[in-house]
């Protein structure tokens, strides 16, 4: 039998011509296409939001990256740097302070410029200048000086920054957002109380600029005569707060139990600290272990992140609360139980220790007692 034969299978020479031309583009082309299968492009952000404090700061954020990549931002206020990078970098953004009294927004992108990969997106906010300022006045030839502190969310109670130093009475945490305020920079002094009132009843007697104890609640906020309310308080003609308002024409009262923790809390300006202003309870409080058994002069530690001293020692501080036990309920201005038997005082004293100098540290006694180590400071709304 004849075997069939079967033709060869050859190129023609016209196809053997065009392949020997387009031979380096054909084998160039298919190992892009093999380098492209076996290299991942990645690309991540560590932030996808930058939040600024309307003075300005600088914060950063990594890129995680195996590529190279270059970074936008669609606003004149903000300088990100560097501008671009290869691989795994961190990126400075400074903002200019806000002079405006509305917040502004930017948008940063990081993107590496290869098709199929996703750019990354962070969004910024900086909040607006305070439409309050921090003022002082004289009274009687004595000085009040009040912080403008401007209002927002925070939370309240056991926040982690406390480690385990918490006591039950501190959780839930809740959110709470306050209106603006003004807190005072000062306990109120020896002085002021002595200007307002005609006598001083402090245990440790040592001059103008050291803080009043030994005040009650009933006090400051008065128990008989003509009234005026503020902010849910009754104040009475005998005490120290009805005299003060006569004098000044304002309406001082005491803070709040929310306004105060915000207040020592450094406000917006927060640096989340254990104490207020520092995570070393010695550089911003005089408490157990530094006071030599007495109070000091007030103003003699660093200030908070908001200009305000001695929140955390020194003397305890009277709040307008009822004492009560906290509700895990987002609230805004809270004022506390509408009755109790304990008023709320905060912050901790020179006699104490350093769990008693937290920020989130709270206490309540009956309003008509007197104790050395309990003084006051005082707020006012801005409106
Ligand atoms: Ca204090």
């Amino acid at each position: 039998m004849k075997k069939i034969q079967f033709p060869r299978k050859e190129f023609s020479n016209i196809t053997k011509i065009i392949l020997s031309v387009l031979a380096p583009y054909l084998i160039y082309v298919g190992c892009v296409k093999i380098a492209d299968e076996k290299i991942q492009i990645t690309l991540d952000v560590s932030k996808t939001s930058l939040d600024f404090i309307y003075s300005g700061a600088e914060e950063s954020f990594s890129v995680t990256s195996n590529y190279q990549w270059t970074v936008n931002n669609d606003a004149s206020w903000l300088t990100v740097s560097p501008s671009s990078g290869s691989n795994n970098g961190s990126v400075k953004v400074i903002a200019n302070p806000n002079t405006n009294t509305d917040s502004r927004t930017a948008t940063i992108t990081v993107s590496n410029n290869v098709q199929g990969v996703t750019g990354k997106t962070i969004n910024v906010i900086q909040q607006p200048l305070p439409s309050i300022n921090n003022y002082n006045e004289t009274i009687n030839g004595q000085n009040l000086s009040m912080i403008a502190v401007q209002g927002g969310l925070f939370t309240m109670g056991c926040t982690s920054e406390q480690g385990g130093d918490c006591w039950d009475d501190e959780t839930p945490t809740h959110q709470v957002t306050l209106s603006d305020f003004y807190m005072g920079k000062y306990e109120v002094t020896q002085g002021l109380w002595n200007a307002v009132m005609g006598n001083n009843p402090s245990y440790f007697p040592k001059g103008d600029n050291y803080p009043v104890e030994n005040v009650s609640w009933n006090d400051i906020v008065g128990t008989s005569g003509a009234t005026m309310v503020i902010k849910g308080i009754t104040y009475y003609a005998n005490g120290f707060i009805y005299k003060l308002n006569q004098l000044t024409g304002k309406q001082y009262r005491l803070p709040t139990e929310a306004e105060w923790e915000y207040a020592a809390r450094g406000g917006q300006s927060s640096n989340k600290y254990k104490y207020s202003g520092s995570n070393t309870v010695g550089n911003v409080a005089w408490y157990s272990d530094n006071s030599d058994g007495r109070t000091h002069a007030v103003g003699g530690k660093s200030p908070n992140e908001l200009g305000i001293c001695d929140m955390s020692g020194n003397v305890h501080e009277w709040c307008s609360d009822w004492f009560g036990v906290y509700s895990s309920n987002a609230q805004t201005n809270p004022t506390g139980p509408s009755s109790g038997s304990n008023r709320v005082f905060r912050g901790g004293g020179w006699y104490y220790g350093a769990r008693s100098a937290r920020v989130s540290y709270r206490n309540g006694i009956t309003p008509d007692y007197r104790y050395d180590s309990i003084g006051f400071r005082l707020a006012r709304s801005s409106n």
